[in-house]
């Protein structure tokens, strides 16, 4: 059976598709390309739940979301579900990012990942993963999208510096993923 992946992000949708190999996938751009969803939730878990239900609703087909952001300890946790929209391009978010932590000595950070399969028979699958670090003082890297470049793991190394197996082995997307992927491929390869 076919899985939508119901993102917009193609730095996601590359990361996801290579998480689940085997798996027929459709990228949202193929199945359902004008579909735009609001995410005017106040948790990843319910933002991610929307976007798997109207991509469902919209192609009929099972559709997996993932909704994830970047906490920042000493922002109180900001951008947090707000991370798309914290400027209006990644290299402007980063930028922002690092002026507001000039001069913070904390720079602990964690990315969250939450991840919803909404099934035509109405079921739900979700899971959910972390992934700590620090924020660097300048973007290193040119792998990976998005905060990659400022997101220190505990090696040192930014996620950007990272191959995307070796990101895949530690990112909060890398995490969510292997909570429900036996659940998942069992529940496709029952249809
Ligand atoms: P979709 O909603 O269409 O999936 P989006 O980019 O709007 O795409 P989100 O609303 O979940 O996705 O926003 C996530 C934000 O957090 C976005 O700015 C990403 O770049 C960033 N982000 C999420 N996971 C990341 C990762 O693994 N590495 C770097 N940045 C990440």
């Amino acid at each position: 059976m076919k899985l939508l992946f119901a993102t917009t992000n193609a730095g996601k949708l590359a990361e996801l598709r290579e998480l689940l190999p085997g798996v027929e996938v459709i990228s949202a751009a193929e199945a359902v390309p004008h579909l735009e969803v609001e995410e005017d939730r106040d948790t990843f878990e319910a933002n991610a739940e929307k976007k798997a239900r109207s991509y469902l609703q919209a192609s009929g087909l099972p559709s997996l979301a993932d909704d994830s952001g970047l906490c920042v300890e000493a922002l109180g946790g900001r951008p947090g579900v707000q991370s798309a929209r914290y400027a209006p391009s990644d290299a402007e978010r980063i930028t922002r990012l690092l002026a507001e932590l000039q001069r913070a000595n904390n720079r602990k950070a964690h990315f969250t990942c939450a991840l919803c399969v909404a099934f035509p028979s109405g079921e739900l699958l979700t899971g959910h993963g972390e992934c700590h670090g620090e924020i660097a003082l300048a973007p290193r890297g040119a792998h990976g999208f998005g905060y990659d470049p400022v997101f220190v793991v505990p090696s040192g190394k930014t996620l950007a510096e990272l191959t995307r197996a070796e990101k895949a082995q530690l990112s909060h997307r890398g995490a969510a993923m292997r909570a429900i992927a036996p659940q998942l491929l069992a529940r496709l390869g029952r249809s």
